[in-house]
């Protein structure tokens, strides 16, 4: 990284290296600058980054800022594509408030099996807001990225939708002994997956505060003992690890998503292995959120994919494949609006990620949201059946922006669709 004139400028080069995600063996992956995954990137508010990518892959690629508030043409669309060999330069203005963001490959058709293969990475954007705040920071304030793989001494294998993916993986690693001190820390905690959905808790069924979402800082802290997250989505949680004796181990658990339990069951193990000071703590008020503004619109979306066992399922918004060349809505600039999100399948779990805005949680089937959903998010999961009601404000950019399934399986086989806010 290299700085010119306030701006955080980093060169970075998408192309296939080995990772050694099991131990002794290893595998070939897509990365960024080599790195799996992609190398971490620490922005502040007011300072803008700017990204070159250069394509050395042989398949397209394009880089999108998962909750970011930025321009059309630097938001990573899924046609917006950087052939192999060309590059791209990406800038993030960085106006927004903190929030835990990420960033991965968004090729249409292609961003499925491209963030399988490794192209993601975690950006965590700071701001005056979160650093007055006592919470654990620096060493203390870890990054954690998660995900499941079908992984073996061959390699890395990808199908759509594949129920075998029943490596769990953090950080690049499968099942990674973590070591840390006997106190607080601060986990960032990004469910990296195509379309795993997961149940974090550790072993012990110890505490967790959770204390921020997508969109940053939660209004105030949450003591839980289970961290929900559907694919995309991010957790922000303190562990205090003085409760357990130097030398002893607790282990991170999954209980979401299919597979064998004994398999998709342990993330991590973290190993306590020294004291250490600890003057942080987690106050009981973490932010102010604006006050929602009256709606101004309202929309409904249904998400659905064929479920019937047809051998070519597709997936669909409001019965539509994605078509880039079709706008789906039209968003007056400024607007502030209710959208209604059906889940209207019967077997298959969805979730829906807007780009552009952090928006809020108004409803789940009806019912307030829980606190875990009291902040600001770009994601949210959907159960069968469920409907969600969240309100987003389109005052910051216009142009083009696709909404769509996370489950990255599910967005490219056509859960997705276009919003033009003008
Ligand atoms: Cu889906």
């Amino acid at each position: 990284m290299s700085s010119v004139g306030g701006i955080d400028v980093y060169v970075m080069t998408m192309r296939p290296a080995t990772a050694e995600i099991l131990p002794g063996i290893q595998t070939r992956v897509l990365t960024f600058n080599g790195s799996f995954p992609g190398p971490l990137i620490k922005a502040r508010r007011g300072r803008p980054v700017v990204i070159h990518q250069r394509n050395r892959l042989d398949v397209p690629t394009s880089v999108h800022l998962h909750g970011g508030e930025v321009d059309p043409q630097h938001d990573g669309q899924p046609m917006a594509t950087i052939a192999p060999g060309e590059d791209r330069t990406y800038y993030y203005p960085n106006a927004q408030p903190h929030a835990s963001l990420w960033y991965h490959d968004h090729a249409h058709h292609l961003e499925s099996e491209n963030v399988y293969r490794g192209l993601s990475g975690q950006y965590l954007l700071t701001d005056e807001v979160e650093e007055a705040l006592p919470l654990p920071s620096g060493e203390y304030d870890l990054p954690i990225a998660i995900r499941d793989a079908n992984v073996d001494d061959t390699g890395l294998h990808y199908t759509m939708s594949d129920r075998n993916r029943s490596t769990m993986i953090a950080n690049g690693k499968a099942y990674p002994y973590v070591e840390v001190a006997a106190r607080k820390y601060r986990i960032r905690f990004l469910n990296c997956s195509n379309q795993r959905f997961m149940e974090l808790g550790l072993e012990d069924g110890g505490e967790m505060i959770q204390i921020g979402s997508d969109g940053g800082l939660l209004p105030g802290p949450h003591p839980t003992t289970s961290i929900p997250l559907s694919a995309a989505e991010r957790a922000d949680v303190v562990i205090d690890f003085s409760r357990y004796p130097v030398g002893s181990s607790v282990v991170l658990r999954n209980s979401g998503g299919f597979g064998n339990p004994e398999l998709v069951g342990q993330v991590l193990r973290f190993d306590i292995v020294r004291t250490a000071e600890d003057d942080s703590s987690v106050p009981s008020v973490l932010r102010e959120l604006p006050p929602l503004p009256q709606p101004t619109a309202e929309r409904t979306v249904t998400l659905r994919m064929d479920e019937d066992g047809r051998p070519d399922p597709q997936a669909y918004i409001d019965e539509k494949l994605y078509d880039p060349d079709r706008v789906d809505q039209q968003i007056r600039f400024g607007a502030s609006e209710v959208w209604t999100v059906k889940n209207l399948n019967q077997i298959a779990w969805h979730n829906f990620h807007m780009h552009l805005v952090q928006f809020r949680v108004l409803e789940r089937d009806g019912r307030p949201p829980g606190p875990a959903e009291a902040g600001l998010k770009d994601t949210v999961n959907l159960r069968p059946n469920e409907t969600i009601k969240v309100q987003a404000t389109f005052d910051t950019h216009r142009g083009s922006y696709v909404y769509h399934c996370h489950m990255l399986d599910h967005s490219a086989m056509g859960m997705m669709a276009t919003m033009r806010i003008s």
